[in-house]
């Protein structure tokens, strides 16, 4: 068996970006990838409405200028297909895909204390051993069935959003119904509209949501952007907050300081939001700075929202029903829609309070309810995942004497800087459970955890070390360290995914870094610069000698 540099989990943006880097600097790598192609989230996130929620020209790489000059967006949020074609177009022109094999689907990674290797099995019994195991696994890649009873029994076409049939759907003449009003239900109900015959969407839990206020982009306006490339991608990096773009052609010379909800009065207040709503996208959040962590700024968007939502949906009873009151603006992921809310003016698409009227069971025709039986051509699943613990806990992952991640992580995940983990050596989470991630824009965090990890093995091979992992201590101030910070937000009253509390079983531990990429990049930075804080490199060899 020959032995590579790592073997690579996923071949998603992490995966294509660790394989690039990789070759690069000369070091052997193979990527494994369950799918039969490129792309991970925009391969399998394939249904109606799909797109980015972080404008194109900053849901990117900035890793090559000529990629971030040559590749044209059509639209301010790009279209899932535009997504995954790019995503191939990194593949072939940087020449990744001969490192990769598709519809291999790791189970187990294996760490060889002895011989300091880990050994990554496929599903299908082929096995690779590498010196590193960087899992690029994804943090919403593992979907999310309900626990709805008879689900199996339903005899028409049931799809679900994360796993949508490559060749799409036909909804024309039928009646489809929808359970889930998470981003991907909203993405695709305003377009399932367009098309089907009757639309049912069962909503246990309204979402708040801000228009995106898409469009074609300018490409004269694109040129300009793109001639200032490298300070918007500086600022995407440095910035407090989620590292999403900015519009403005010129961009900011310097981080400035957020407004406060007290810095100003109500009726500026209201002015800010209103400004940040005509202009669409998620950055609505940081209108006011403090939205997320002052409960009367964030009391004052959300019935800003509500008000928007009552303008709009006509029929007073569904406006009440789309107003969410269990959880603060933000607190689970808000939601960029095109015509979300206006969709329910059409006659032919009805909201059902599934809250109110629960779900009994999904039978061979349909959804029964606590009152009626809703009949039903068409059943879209769009619950979404068991995020960004899933995809690591469905491998059999075990690390020195044997050590399950399974039960390391029995009461939630614990990682030093969302990183690497004690007693996991040469073991690297991308994105992982720790670090800012699902509340960045990813590409921001992708980029900056690939190029800190392909940093420090340049370091260990300067030093000659063979090894690394974290130093328990600090990982479990890390851990404490995340809490705190979130305790300092309004996160943890969302109940969200963030959470874990999608699923069932699962410890409630509020799992990304709420601090901002910028202070997260600083922090990594100087853990670095102070010759890896914090880790313990060939902690093995120490311990023998
Ligand atoms: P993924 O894209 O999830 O790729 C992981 C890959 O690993 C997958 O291909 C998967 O098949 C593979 N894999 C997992 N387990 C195994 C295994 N055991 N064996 C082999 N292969 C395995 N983020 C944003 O910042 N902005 C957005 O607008 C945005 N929109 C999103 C829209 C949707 C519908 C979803 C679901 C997520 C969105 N995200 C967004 C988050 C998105 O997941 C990230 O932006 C990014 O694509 C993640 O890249 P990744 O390579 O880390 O993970
Ligand atoms: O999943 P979700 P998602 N009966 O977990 C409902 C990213 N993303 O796929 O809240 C009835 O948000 C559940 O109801 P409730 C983004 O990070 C981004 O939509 O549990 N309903 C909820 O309404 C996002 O946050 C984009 O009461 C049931 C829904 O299913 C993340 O992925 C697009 C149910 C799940 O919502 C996940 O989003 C898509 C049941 N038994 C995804 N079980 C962009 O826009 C679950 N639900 C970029």
């Amino acid at each position: 068996m020959k032995q590579v540099d790592a073997v690579i989990v996923g071949a998603g943006f992490s995966g294509l970006y660790l394989m690039y880097r990789f070759l690069k600097a000369n070091r052997t790598a193979v990527v494994l990838e369950q799918g039969d192609d490129v792309g991970g989230t925009w391969y399998w996130n394939r249904y109606p409405g799909a797109r980015c929620d972080a404008e194109s020209l900053a849901y990117s790489f900035s890793f090559s200028e000529d990629l971030e000059q040559e590749w044209s967006w059509s639209e301010r949020y790009a279209p899932q297909p535009e997504i995954l074609d790019y995503a191939r177009h990194v593949a072939d022109r940087f020449g990744l895909r001969p490192h990769i094999r598709f519809n291999s689907k790791v189970s187990s990674a294996h760490w060889d204390e002895a011989a300091g290797v880990w050994t990554v099995t496929s599903d299908q019994g082929e096995s690779f051993v590498g010196r590193h195991c960087i899992m690029a696994t994804g943090c919403l890649s593992v979907p999310q069935l309900p626990d709805i009873q008879g689900l199996d029994d339903f005899k028409g076409e049931r799809y679900q959003a994360s796993l949508w049939p490559h060749e799409g759907v036909s909804f024309s003449g039928k009646r489809v119904g929808i359970i889930g009003t998470g981003s991907s239900g909203i993405q695709s109900i305003p377009v399932i509209a367009e098309e089907a015959d009757h639309l049912t969407v069962f909503q246990r839990t309204p979402n708040f949501s801000v228009p995106a206020k898409n469009a074609p982009l300018d490409q004269t306006w694109v040129e300009a952007f793109k001639a200032h490339y490298p300070a918007h991608r500086h600022n995407h990096r440095i910035g407090n907050g989620s590292g999403f773009g900015d519009l403005d052609i010129e961009p900011k010379g310097a981080v400035e300081d957020p407004i406060l909800f007290s810095d100003v009065s109500e009726a500026e207040a209201h002015d800010l939001l209103e400004a940040a709503w005509q202009r669409g996208g998620a950055r609505f959040m940081a209108a006011i700075g403090d939205t997320m962590m002052n409960q009367t700024a964030n009391d004052f968007a959300r019935s800003f929202i509500h008000k928007k939502i009552r303008s709009i949906v006509k029929d007073e009873a569904t406006a009440e029903a789309l107003c969410p009151t269990n959880h603060p603006v933000g607190t689970r992921r808000i939601c960029v829609d095109i015509e979300y809310f206006e969709t329910y003016n059409l006659p032919h698409v009805r909201l059902l309070d599934v809250a109110k009227d629960p779900i009994q069971q999904v039978t061979e025709t349909g959804v029964q309810t606590a009152s009626e039986h809703v009949a039903l051509d068409v059943l879209v699943l769009a619950t979404g995942f068991d995020a960004m613990t899933g995809a690591l806990l469905n491998i059999d992952i075990r690390g020195r004497n044997d050590r399950a991640l399974s039960d390391e992580w029995a009461a939630g995940p614990r990682s030093y800087l969302g990183l690497m983990m004690a007693d996991f050596p040469n073991l690297w989470t991308i994105t992982g459970p720790g670090s800012p991630s699902v509340l960045s824009n990813m590409m921001v965090s992708i980029e900056q955890h690939v190029d800190w990890v392909c940093e420090c093995l340049d370091w260990l091979d300067e030093h000659n070390h063979q090894r690394i992992e974290a130093d328990r201590a600090a990982q479990d101030a890390w851990v404490a360290h995340v809490q705190e910070v979130a305790e300092g937000t309004l996160f943890p009253k969302g109940g969200s995914w963030y959470l874990g509390a999608n699923v069932p079983g699962k410890p409630r531990i509020f799992m990304p870094y709420a601090a901002g990429v910028g202070p997260y990049r600083i922090i990594c930075d100087e853990v670095a610069q102070a010759g890896y804080r914090g880790f313990i490199v060939d902690a093995a060899e120490a311990a023998a000698s």
